[in-house]
């Protein structure tokens, strides 16, 4: 286990709506918690339905991560679908509603103020609440407004959103609507520091979560989803790439330059650049790899102090 004060700070975004590959990361981001390794600070939930905060209240639970802190964005109720997998949760043994869920906005700031090291933010949902952070100006938290906390605070962002492999690339978490397409132009631009994209051509083809035992909550979770077989792990990766915390580490080559997202469309740019901010990983290993890596991680009888040593 890394010494207690070299513990690096999460703050995750998650979308935790229709697709159930939020839920594997978290099984992944809670076992990194619960071991020493990371100090997850807080969730952002940047989709809103009735069950939002009740459904990830009973996971964070079940999965031992009670009373961590949780925002929800509760003006962005216009994704559209019908999230499968919430109903099932609220009916979990949990302590917090929607009415409890904090302002993403205030959340962001009150924990990067009071964080002592470098935080790293995941984001795996849709990107208008931490854009609305980097915009926020000063407040009673800080005099500082949100890019600037960010700076002072050296965070690095670790973003599954894009496709990298076409320019311009259409993918969900930036096109599913205009609250998400101008949230991302919006985080591309303000960012002041490296922000590392995994896109959806990365994710794709690795299938996570078919080898889970059935009484398995997460097991139950992709079944919801329609998915007992497994599903496409964009969400795991990302969680697993930030807390590699190195992308050749973690079996990605890297391309460097600037991003940047369309407001309108959600269409995603590429310029390559060598010392660029910006960077998209692309695989160097096997799917199977990927795979097996993933099921290993959120598998009952995972040592995951050994894995990530
Ligand atoms: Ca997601």
């Amino acid at each position: 286990m890394k010494h207690v004060e070299n513990l690096r700070n999460f703050i995750l975004g998650t979308d935790w709506w229709t697709d159930c590959d939020d839920a594997v990361a978290l099984r992944i981001l809670a076992r990194a918690h619960a071991s020493g390794m990371v100090r997850l600070l807080g969730v952002v939930i940047n989709a809103c339905m009735e069950l939002s905060v009740a459904s990830l209240d009973a996971y964070l639970t079940a999965e031992g991560l009670s009373g961590i802190p949780l925002a929800l964005d509760r003006e962005a109720t216009d994704f559209g679908g019908n999230p499968p997998y919430q109903r099932r949760l609220s009916k979990l043994p949990h302590m917090r509603e929607n009415a409890d869920g904090e302002n993403p906005v205030t959340l962001y700031r009150r924990l990067i103020v009071s964080a002592e090291r470098p935080v790293d933010i995941l984001e795996i949902g849709y990107p208008q609440a931490l854009a609305a952070f980097l915009a926020s100006p000063a407040d009673e938290i800080s005099p500082l407004s949100g890019v600037e906390l960010v700076s002072q605070n050296r965070s690095r962002l670790w973003m599954m959103a894009g496709k990298w492999d076409e320019n311009p690339g259409r993918e969900n978490n930036f096109c599913r609507n205009i609250r998400a397409a101008s949230g991302g132009e919006a985080v591309c631009r303000l960012w002041p520091g490296e922000i590392t994209f995994l896109g959806f051509e990365v994710g794709r083809d690795i299938l996570s979560g078919g080898k889970l035992p059935p009484d398995d909550l997460l097991a139950q979770i992709l079944s919801d989803h329609g998915s007992p077989g497994g599903r496409s792990s964009w969400d795991p990766m990302l969680v697993d790439l930030a807390l590699m915390g190195d992308a050749s580490a973690a079996g990605y080559t890297c391309i460097s330059g600037r991003a940047r997202v369309d407001a309108r469309t959600g269409e995603n740019y590429f310029t390559p650049a060598p010392d660029g901010p910006h960077r998209y990983v692309v695989r160097k290993l096997s799917n199977d790899d990927y795979r097996d890596r993933l099921n290993w991680l959120i598998a009952p009888e995972c040592d995951f102090h050994a894995f990530y040593r």
